[in-house]
């Protein structure tokens, strides 16, 4: 399997982030992707190949055009206000309080596209942000172009972001992006499985209303686990996409024998929906040693996820998304892709 990656994600790096009230050095940084790299060349997965520079107006398929405009405005305007640090939102337009009016401002604005203070931005991240969609467009070209299989080594992830707001470290979506990417290019279904730790709240948003986007997603429950506020059992999908969502929360504390049951269970969602293409939104947050997330899966069982899914014998696009666990990132990662050739 070929590995599409960029060093331009170095760029996103110093940020910070709210923990328990305090301010710590962010979960997402650099080296969860050098640890991922290393592991590909190690265990000699394939080639390791840069990306193609693809228009960002392919992102704008998914996302509101204002919110891309954005983003690479938000580093200049925040030094034009005489910041350095990280930039971060301080206030989100909740219940009661106007979400369509776009008011001035960096600090206003930050808070207008974003649901949380998780995506931060320093002076490198548009351009790791760029690169990311890059690694994944250029990936899902290889398998448009009849690779069984590709790598999309993603970094900053992608699935909390909607179609105008980011969070959760995620600025665009890439997995969304690509999935629309290869509707574009003509095929009929798409279907995405999202097995991160937490909810693919972005992805979710994005193909709601749609049935040509099958979205499956296993994640912490949304009752007691981040992002909260989406990820229930019971939304399925609205109006043409009615039956096209698919989650399953599942308990703090979940190991393999409970995890394995859902994903089986996603894969038959995924193989009677019988799409033309598979995008795995891969977090390997799940493991049970990872340091914001209360999951059990132990580095055994990730070669399994990935046989399971070669199993449905479909093209597939497999994108990066999370896993903090830094030092095991790479063997854990890499395990999905390495089961997935068996
Ligand atoms: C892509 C992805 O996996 N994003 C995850 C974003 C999680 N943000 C919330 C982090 C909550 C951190 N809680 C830390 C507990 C440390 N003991
Ligand atoms: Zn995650």
């Amino acid at each position: 399997m070929k590995t599409i990656y960029s060093p331009r994600h170095h760029g996103h790096a110093g940020n910070v982030e709210l923990v328990a009230g305090a301010v710590v050095p962010a979960f997402e940084m650099p080296s969860r992707a050098e640890y991922i790299r290393s592991r590909v060349e190690a265990v000699k997965l394939g080639p390791i190949l840069a990306p193609n520079e693809h228009d960002i107006a392919i992102a704008k398929r998914v996302h509101r055009a204002d919110f891309i405009d954005f983003l690479p405005t938000v580093w200049p305007l925040w030094v034009e206000s005489g910041r350095d640090g990280t930039a971060m939102p301080y206030t989100w337009p909740t219940r009661g309080l106007r979400g369509d009016v776009r008011p001035q401002g960096i600090d206003a604005q930050l808070g207008y596209y974003s649901f949380d203070a998780g995506a931060t931005f320093v002076a490198g991240t548009w351009d790791a942000i760029k690169s990311s969609h890059d690694v994944a467009i250029t990936a899902a070209g290889l398998v448009k172009a009849g690779e069984r299989a590709a790598f999309a080594l993603c970094r900053p992830p992608g699935h909390h972001a909607g179609a105008a707001f980011a969070g959760g470290y995620c600025f665009i979506n890439n997995a969304a992006s690509a999935a629309q990417w290869f509707v574009d290019q003509g095929a009929k279904r798409v279907a995405i499985l999202d097995v991160d730790y937490h909810h693919g709240n972005g992805t979710q948003e994005i193909f709601y209303r749609r049935g040509d986007v099958l979205v499956v997603n296993l994640h912490g429950d949304p009752m007691v686990e981040y992002p909260f506020f989406l990820g229930h059992a019971d939304e399925r999908g609205e109006g043409p996409g009615e039956g096209f969502n698919v989650n399953y929360p599942m308990p703090w504390g979940t190991t393999w024998e409970t995890w394995s049951a859902a994903l089986e269970e996603g894969c038959r969602r995924v193989a009677d929906y019988a799409p033309d293409v598979l995008v795995v939104s891969l977090g390997v947050d799940t493991f049970e040693k990872d340091p914001i997330s209360k999951f059990r899966l132990k580095t055994e069982d990730y070669p399994k996820i990935g046989r399971r899914i070669a199993q449905l014998g479909l093209p597939t696009l497999i994108v990066m998304e999370g896993g903090y666990a830094v030092e095991e990132i790479g063997v854990n990662a890499v395990g999905v892709l390495t089961g997935f050739e068996e």
